[in-house]
């Protein structure tokens, strides 16, 4: 894996061609054994360039994920180091709960061209389409009550906004707890999914979905009133590696900041996009149906909604009607 890597490192490094008695002396490998891996690294979309006497270069980096190419470059400390790439899966979520119970570490990333049974919350479905967006699970470790756990849910919202505001001119709002909006339409949800004991939470599944270069008729009908894609809403195409590091880099910085410093600055990056705060929208829980002002996050992460009386009232879990115009 490391020989791939620095391999890549040399080819990209040099401006014209590298020899293969450069490379094998560099990599203290054997002529065969580079062959070898120049033979993988074409298999994995790498478009090499080789002449007579002069050696190798690479002419163009694939576009096609692969664990190499998602890996390089990627200058993390914790996330991604351990990385999954398939081409197809029934849902990254499952995966990451197998790996999780068989070990493996916080940070271990499982993602997918294409998901056959994506899901979404309360088991509903998740359009996962091949090669058109990012189907991505992060299995995190965190050493905390499992009364805190949504907090991270709301982190990655923080992230994934930030990534799209940091890399476009478009306008990202967090729709609570966890959709993230553009023009009003989705582009991106979030799953997250908890193995606790009483007190302790034992690993979180933090599943991203996010639409990146699907057309507008490749929405599922059904849903192509609220749901759009970065490239429908940005008028262009983007390069899905690159998102999916940025995602992590930021992720990982996220993460750090709110172990050492807590939730604070979370909930004000949430808030700062936060979807209709200050509006009036309509309730719903389990016991009654009512009208309430979005205040914002509390510091525990629940949602602050203030009723027609002015009083206020934190909720973990309620539904949400957001009326007219807006996504429902
Ligand atoms: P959610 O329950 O908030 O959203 C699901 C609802 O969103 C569906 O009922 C449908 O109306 C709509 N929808 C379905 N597919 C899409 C889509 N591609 N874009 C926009 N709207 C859609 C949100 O659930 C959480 C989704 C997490 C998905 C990730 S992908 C990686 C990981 N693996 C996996 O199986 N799930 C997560």
């Amino acid at each position: 894996e490391s020989t791939r890597k620095q391999l890549i490192e040399l080819l990209n490094k040099k401006d014209g061609h590298i020899s293969g008695q450069e490379l094998s002396n560099q990599l203290n490998i054997s002529r065969t054994a580079i062959w070898k891996h120049m033979n993988e690294l074409k298999k994995d979309g790498y478009d090499i360039e080789a002449v007579q006497r002069k050696g190798y270069k690479i002419l163009s980096s694939p576009d096609k994920m692969s664990e190499n190419t998602l890996q390089w470059g990627l200058d993390t400390e914790w996330i991604g180091h351990q990385l999954f790439h398939y081409d197809q899966v029934e849902s990254t979520q499952e995966i990451v709960h197998q790996m999780a119970k068989q070990g493996k570490p916080h940070g271990t990333v499982v993602i997918a061209d294409e998901q056959v049974k994506g899901k979404g919350r309360m088991a509903r479905k998740w359009d996962s389409p091949k090669g058109k967006g990012i189907w991505m699970s992060i299995l995190l470790r965190p050493n905390l009550p499992p009364f805190k756990a949504p907090q991270l849910t709301l982190l990655a919202a923080t992230v994934l906004a930030e990534m799209i505001s940091e890399r476009s001119a478009l306008v990202p709002q967090i729709k609570w707890p966890n959709d993230l909006l553009i023009h009003h339409k989705k582009v991106s949800g979030i799953l997250t999914e908890m193995q606790a004991e009483q007190d302790a939470i034992q690993y979180i599944v933090v599943g991203i979905g996010m639409n990146v270069n699907q057309n507008g008729e490749e929405i599922p009908e059904d849903i192509r009133h609220k749901a759009s894609s970065l490239k429908n809403e940005a008028g262009e195409e983007w390069n899905i590696q690159e998102t999916v590091q940025h995602i992590l880099r930021l992720f990982e910085r996220t993460y750090d900041q709110y172990e050492s410093d807590g939730f604070e600055a979370i909930k004000a990056n949430w808030e700062k996009h936060g979807y209709r705060i200050g509006e009036e929208v309509t309730i719903s829980t389990m016991k009654r149906t009512w009208k309430a002002t979005l205040v914002g996050i509390e510091p525990d992460g629940a949602l602050c909604v203030r009723d027609r009386d002015g009083n206020h009232e934190k909720l973990y879990s309620a539904e949400i009607h957001w009326g007219e115009g807006g996504y429902h």
